[in-house]
């Protein structure tokens, strides 16, 4: 059987969870920690990050190669659009969310909500606003120019919509939402994503994981 390599709330291994769910392949989650330094880990994975996943003989790092993976070795049903151009796009925002995004959510999830309840410190609030002020709302101006008001991205859910919506559910857990009043498109998508049955069943065991549910 597949096995996952990683912990409920990362939003890298989020996606891993949610593609191995929507296309219906049984999977073992081995709990691993990031940043722990384990040796053993590292041996199959030398960043130490989370994801890894092992298929057999096959062991992938990177949420972004594993999802790549699973779509080749188990197409149907398919989570990338069929046509160059648009799954060229979706690699795009996959690389952005899963780069500058998730790291700018990642800043704020671990100030607002690490810091207090995991280290029992202080957020550095005026890190976090230099976040929500100044870094994020170019990208959000950005994702609100390319995501529909109705609908996936395109069109069907694909990996693109997750990859876009997903460091803001870190960055919710954390008490930031996207203002709906200024990136309405942005705000929808992102409730698309979290309504469907496969995220919102990832989400609820992530919340339970995170001492939220
Ligand atoms: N590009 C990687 C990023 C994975 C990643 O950064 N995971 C975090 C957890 S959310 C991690 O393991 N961080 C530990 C570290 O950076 O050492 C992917 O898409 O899988």
């Amino acid at each position: 059987m597949i096995k996952v390599y990683g912990l409920h709330g990362s939003p890298f291994v989020r996606k891993v969870f949610v593609a191995l769910d929507i296309k219906n392949i049984p999977y073992e989650i081995v709990p691993q920690m990031p940043f722990s330094g384990d040796q053993e880990y590292l041996k199959i994975n030398p960043l130490g990050k989370v994801p890894t996943l092992v298929d057999g003989e096959l062991t992938l790092g990177d949420s972004k190669v594993i999802c790549r993976y699973l779509e080749s070795a188990y197409p149907d049903p398919a989570l990338y659009p069929a046509d160059i151009a648009d799954r060229a796009m979706a690699d795009w925002y996959e690389d952005l969310c899963g780069g500058a995004v998730a790291e700018m959510a990642a800043g704020i999830f671990f100030q607002r909500f690490m810091r207090p309840f995991a280290f029992k410190e202080e957020p550095d609030e005026e890190l976090v606003s230099k976040i929500t002020e100044k870094r994020l709302p170019p990208m959000l101006d950005y994702l609100e120019s390319q995501v529909p008001a109705d609908g996936f991205v395109f069109g069907e859910f694909t990996m693109a919509d997750l990859s876009i919506a997903s460091p803001f559910f870190n960055a919710a857990y954390a008490g930031y939402d996207v203002d709906a009043s200024r990136w309405p498109a942005m705000a929808g998508l992102i409730a698309r994503v979290r309504a469907l049955p496969e995220v919102a069943a990832v989400l609820e065991k992530e919340a339970k994981s995170l001492g939220l549910g």
